[in-house]
């Protein structure tokens, strides 16, 4: 059974923790690179993830928590019991840059399996949830699974350097598709999918913050989320990922298996 208090603490927290990061856009904030300068993290990204864990401590004490910043200072080394994932901001980049299209993440999983999702698009108040077993809900509204089905008659989205490198394949899901989308985060990349605005969303390499949401979120919607070779995501390691529904998933996984040329790319992609 799920624990309804438990989601209805979190869809409190996600609030606080949104209204906090959108008022933070009024002050100057500390940044700092973490590996290169297109790779950000403000005090922002450390003040959310602190409140989550802070949140999640005093009421659930026994729980693991694995976060982007590591603020929590057990490390996960195995996925037994309750696992919280956090992104305490996805789209730092455009977070700083842009004041818009960034999104909080967190995910709930029992023993390795997804039990629940949340993607706020923080700017847009646009909340998304998902129990596994109950459904998905866009502020609190339920949404219906969109049925695409084709590439060929769809959008996907994914990131601009996978493609520009051709980067796990990437270009024979684009050749396929009617063109590619690019956002700058993860989080609004998957609603897109949930949403039906694009059928299938890839990356050669996602974070477990990156795709636990995401995850979570296929899996109460019907949809499929695996590795390209069809294999279940890892909690504990940095995957591959392809989300959508089951018929544009299996087609996504075949024709990331064959090869493209790049003259075959469509102007408009
Ligand atoms: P982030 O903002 O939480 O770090 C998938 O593309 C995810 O990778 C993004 O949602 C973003 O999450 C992260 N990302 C994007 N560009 C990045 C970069 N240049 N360096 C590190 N992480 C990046
Ligand atoms: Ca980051
Ligand atoms: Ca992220
Ligand atoms: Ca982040």
């Amino acid at each position: 059974m799920f624990d309804y208090q438990m989601h209805s603490r979190i869809l409190v927290w996600m609030e606080t923790a949104a209204e906090e990061l959108r008022r933070s856009h009024q002050r100057d904030l500390k940044i700092e690179e973490k590996k290169n300068a297109a790779d950000l993290v403000t005090e922002m990204d450390k003040a959310t993830e602190t409140f989550f864990v802070q949140k999640i401590r005093e009421h659930y004490p026994e729980h693991q928590i694995i976060g982007e910043e590591g603020i929590n200072d057990d490390p996960v080394t195995d996925v037994s019991g309750t696992v919280w994932v956090i992104d305490p901001i996805d789209g730092t980049l455009n977070f700083v840059k842009q004041k818009k299209n960034f999104g909080i993440m967190l995910a709930i999983f029992e023993d390795g399996l997804p039990k629940a999702g949340y993607i706020y698009d923080v700017m847009n108040h646009d909340l998304y949830y998902g129990i596994v077993g109950v459904g998905v809900f866009r502020n609190h509204q339920i949404l219906e699974p969109f049925k695409i089905q084709a590439i060929s008659e769809a959008l996907i989205v994914g990131n601009i350097g996978m493609f520009a490198t051709n980067r796990g394949n990437s270009l024979a899901l684009l050749t396929q598709s009617l063109g590619a989308r690019a956002y700058g985060a993860a989080a609004l990349e998957i609603i897109s999918v949930l949403k039906g605005e694009a059928a299938v969303y890839y990356s050669c390499g996602l974070q477990p913050w990156d795709f636990a949401a995401g995850w979570a979120l296929c899996e109460a919607l019907g949809f499929k989320a695996t590795t390209p070779d069809n294999q279940t995501l890892n909690l504990l390691k940095r995957c591959p990922v392809v989300f959508g529904n089951p018929l544009v998933h299996a087609e996504a996984l075949q024709l990331l298996k064959e090869t493209k040329e790049i003259g075959e790319i469509n102007e408009n992609s």
